[in-house]
């Protein structure tokens, strides 16, 4: 008898636990597709032929600027290190980033932004810019995902220069304005449509 009403509490534990879990897989769809709260990057499956062709963009001709101030950037992560080493942008306006990873899992983040991407090997990792009014200077790239023993010298640089024009309409803004900036210093990053 003791034995049969053991039994019974194991079922009820049992069932507990998968509504539990029901809960949590249900709050996440909630989330993600209700709320549409999702990682703000979009990541495209690629072919090999693409993949080798990113490569080569990142290789030779990482900066491409497709409009006035629109930038995209075409960076291949690797271990330990991300090709360019070295991004450097005049009077950015937008940044659009595509990294692609060759060998495990790498994070691609801008450090004091929310520029913060997970680059899965296999895919094209995408992620536009917006860097506010007040972005100057060179920001400091991180490989933010534990990717091997040299994970802590994953880094590159991103550098925005102002040229004189940019620097005066910086001037010409309002103080609000400038606060806002400041404020919103990357928050302003979004997923490429
Ligand atoms: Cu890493």
């Amino acid at each position: 008898m003791a034995h049969e009403r053991e039994m019974v509490y194991e079922y009820a534990w049992i069932m507990i636990i998968i509504a539990v879990i029901a809960g949590f897989i249900a709050s996440l769809a909630y989330y993600s597709f209700a709320l549409n709260v999702n990682p703000a990057c979009k990541a495209t499956l690629a072919t090999p032929d693409q993949l080798e062709d990113f490569k080569k963009k990142a290789f030779e001709n990482p900066v491409v600027e497709v409009a006035p101030g629109v930038y995209e950037v075409y960076i291949l992560a690797r271990q330990y290190t991300f090709i360019p080493n070295q991004i450097v942008l005049q009077d950015p306006k937008l940044i659009k980033f595509y990294i692609v990873s060759e060998d495990v899992i790498h994070g691609f983040e801008v450090v004091g932004t929310n520029v913060n991407v997970m680059v899965f090997p296999g895919y094209i990792a995408e992620l536009a810019w917006e860097p506010p009014k007040n972005a100057q200077g060179e920001y400091l790239i991180v490989c933010n995902e534990y990717c091997g023993v040299g994970h802590q010298f994953m880094k590159a640089k991103l550098v925005i220069e102002k040229s004189g024009e940019a620097l005066q309409a910086d001037e010409d803004q309002s103080i609000i304005e400038k606060i806002v900036d400041i404020v919103a210093l990357g928050t302003t990053a979004y997923s490429i449509p």
